[in-house]
């Protein structure tokens, strides 16, 4: 019923990996070239790092926020003038983040907040003095139109579903350290037993009531989906969970062949997503705050804002 899109995303994760490859060959060791390549004038003291990593920034799935923020900001930074926004997935991106880390090179990548790499490894946002990727996001839940009344326990638990970046990040980082998502959500579950009985409050158990889900294979949705699930599942629901591209997940909740699902950043990352379906959708606030979208590079770069960078001659 869904449209996958395994090939497509596989495909363009091999090609960006070749093309990073090609990116960091040129020089190895960690560069700190500052202020000798000044010559166009825009001389700030910091190293340029565009040449050295073939001023790409390495993004993810194509129809990711984040890659389409990236690319406004490419537009709009003159310090990104003459740069591109790869497109992979966002395990190609990790890959390449931890490659460029063990080597001491540079990279600049689409990142996000709630993420295992914060825990992993030494990162910063870059400042953007401009707003390009807006403040603060929610994730927020959707759900199609007439789940209250045809499936009412599974929308009271997706109502009830909110936690914390600090918990998600937990489940994030044990399937970051190998563990199966599902096996990963099973054992926060069991493990957090205050915050799952907040969200069955006040519902009945059912006898294998199919609730659809849809997110995308972020790291984020990878555990807040499989956790959601997981609860359900312990509460009677047969639960698919179905991986889709960006668009077609909001799609499927708004054309109600999906129940819902917890994966929608807004109001900037996901906002012409929900300017497109927000009519046809039911919005059910917040099941988290304080999430971020930006560019992230590692801590040892000497840059701390995207106007450090340096444009293509
Ligand atoms: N992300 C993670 C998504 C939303 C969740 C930031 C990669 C995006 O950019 O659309």
């Amino acid at each position: 019923m869904f449209k996958f899109d395994w090939k497509r995303i596989g495909m363009t994760a091999g090609l960006s990996l070749t093309l990073l490859a090609a990116g960091c060959g040129s020089d190895g060791g960690s560069s700190d070239s500052g202020g000798e390549s000044g010559s166009d004038g825009e001389s700030s003291g910091k190293a340029n790092y565009g040449e050295e990593i073939n001023y790409e920034i390495t993004g993810i799935e194509a129809g990711a926020g984040v890659v389409a923020a990236s690319q406004d900001a490419v537009e709009k930074y003159d310090s990104l003038a003459g740069w591109e926004v790869s497109t992979s997935s966002s395990g190609a991106m990790a890959t390449a983040l931890g490659e460029a880390i063990d080597n001491e090179e540079p990279i600049v990548v689409t990142g996000w907040t709630p993420h295992w790499k914060f825990a992993e490894y030494d990162l910063k946002y870059l400042e953007d003095p401009q707003g390009v990727f807006g403040d603060a996001e929610e994730i927020k839940t959707m759900v199609k139109t007439g789940l209250k009344d045809e499936k009412p326990n599974a929308y009271k638990i997706l109502d009830q579903f909110q936690w914390e970046t600090s918990q998600m990040e937990e489940v994030m980082l044990e399937i970051q350290n190998g563990a199966d998502p599902a096996e990963a959500a099973k054992n926060w579950v069991s493990n957090n037993e205050d915050a799952v009985s907040s969200w069955t409050e006040g519902t009945e158990e059912v006898d294998g009531k199919e609730v659809e889900l849809v997110y995308v294979n972020w790291d984020s949705e990878i555990a807040s989906t499989n956790v959601v699930a997981e609860v359900m599942k312990e509460q009677g629901f047969e639960v698919t969970a179905t991986p889709l591209d960006n668009g077609p997940m909001w799609e499927a909740v708004a054309n109600g062949e999906a129940d819902g699902m917890v994966a929608a950043w807004l109001p900037a990352t996901h906002g012409s997503q929900f300017e497109k379906y927000g009519e046809q959708v039911e919005d059910l606030g917040a099941n988290l705050e304080g999430a971020k979208i930006g560019l992230v590079v590692p801590e040892y770069m000497d840059v701390d804002s995207i106007e450090d960078l340096q444009a293509a001659e």
